[in-house]
């Protein structure tokens, strides 16, 4: 999946998938709108309906895709109906991520037991000049799991990039998210891409010819298992190229203490985080999951180096998905998050696996979270 277009005429393809024409043409009239341009006519012949993600609809209209689980994203419903037959229970992270999700994603970023988004954004502010030293100007930064992209206008701000390129699979969020950035940075092409990552997506023709600087802050690699961080980071390599550089933000393993009420907070956030998976569930899937009989669980797996979050049911339940039925006994779980933890060679290790070789890396004073420079090199062969 694609999207195209300069600055003014931006369009965001949607759903997974190859880059084809007809994606690339699959936007929805409320896009068009949003961005203060006559709508452009669109070829129905080129729009698959099954195609428009519903989070690209106008958010004032009622969606009737979100009342037909038939319409619902068939990845959605594929990975919640064998993520709850299988044995352990486990649905992917990347769900989390619907309108309300990234909100509440939003507001954990900012909870005083979350220190990653901080420390993260406090390391950028030190070492900008630093990092900009060594990218060098004129880059087209490609941001992966860019979300609000709160932290991006202090890489932006540095770097002097030639072009923007977000990727989100959260739709609406990210054009809200580009629609502010074009108000801060109004002489900067933006592309946004809206897709998973996780997939081969190409990138906008206008980058073609550009140094590439990939940004993948967040510690959004540490919600993959080693194998698919290592693909996924391959895979980057291959989208950007080689010569291409990665700046990635990389959480530390620490005490279970301060882990564990980052993933627990006493306001409840993260909980509602969680179970806002169950509430997307019934929503698009027509489930009739009762949420209030489960409960958020975050666990330190210390052989593993991960933080845990599930959904424990506090009774039997039992409940239907999709015309499925499912019953699940009290203190059973669903596995809805791994959060890895790495030490800082493990992540320069982890970089290198893919062909990455790490030529920068900034920490915070406590050694809390890493920041990493890594160029895309042909690895010599062993000594
Ligand atoms: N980069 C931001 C947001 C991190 S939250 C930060 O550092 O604060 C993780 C983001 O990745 C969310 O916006 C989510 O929608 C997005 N995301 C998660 N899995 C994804 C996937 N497989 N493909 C594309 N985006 C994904
Ligand atoms: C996006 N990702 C890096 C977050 C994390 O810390 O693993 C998601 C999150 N889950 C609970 N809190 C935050």
């Amino acid at each position: 999946m694609a999207a195209v277009g300069d600055a003014r005429t931006r369009r965001v393809a949607v759903r997974e998938g190859a880059a084809t024409e007809r994606d690339v043409n699959a936007v929805t009239r409320a896009d068009i709108i949003r961005h203060g341009e006559t709508p452009a006519p669109i070829d129905p012949a080129l729009v698959d309906p099954a195609l428009v993600d519903a989070t690209l609809a106008d958010p004032m209209l009622p969606d009737p895709k979100l009342a037909d689980p038939a319409l619902a994203d068939p990845a959605f419903r594929a990975d919640v109906l064998a993520g709850l037959s299988g044995r352990p229970r486990a649905i992917p992270a990347r769900w989390f991520y619907d309108r309300r999700g990234s909100e509440l994603f939003e507001d954990i970023t900012r909870l005083p037991e979350y220190y990653l988004t901080r420390t993260e954004r406090s390391i950028l502010s030190a070492h900008a000049a630093d990092i900009a030293s060594l990218t060098g100007p004129g880059r087209a930064v490609v941001e992966f799991g860019s979300g609000s992209s709160a932290k991006t206008p202090l890489v932006l701000s540095a770097v002097a990039p030639s072009a923007y390129v977000p990727i989100d699979i959260s739709g609406q969020f990210l054009r809200d998210s580009v629609a502010e950035l074009e108000r801060q940075f109004p002489n900067l092409p933006i592309h946004p891409i809206e897709g998973d990552f996780m997939h081969r997506l190409a990138l906008p023709s206008a980058i073609e010819s550009k140094p590439r600087l990939g940004f993948f802050p967040g510690s959004t690699i540490g919600n993959m298992n080693a194998p698919a961080a290592v693909d996924l980071l391959r895979a980057m390599w291959e989208t950007l190229g080689a010569g291409s550089k990665l700046l990635i933000g990389i959480d530390r393993i620490k005490p279970a203490s301060v882990l564990i009420p980052a993933y627990d907070d006493a306001q409840g956030v993260t909980a509602e985080f969680n179970l806002n998976l169950l509430h997307r569930i019934n929503r698009e899937l027509g489930g009739t999951i009762p949420v209030s009989a489960f409960r958020h669980v975050a666990r330190w797996n210390d052989t593993e180096a991960r933080i845990e979050m599930h959904l424990e049911a506090t009774r039997d339940v039992s409940f239907s998905v999709d015309g499925r039925s499912f019953a699940i006994s009290k203190g059973k779980t669903i596995h809805t998050e791994n959060s890895y933890k790495y030490g800082p060679r493990d992540a320069r290790l982890l970089l290198r696996s893919a062909g990455w070789t790490p030529i920068g890396e900034w920490t915070d004073r406590e050694g809390l979270f890493g920041l990493i420079l890594a160029e895309a090199r042909a690895v010599p062969a062993a000594p």
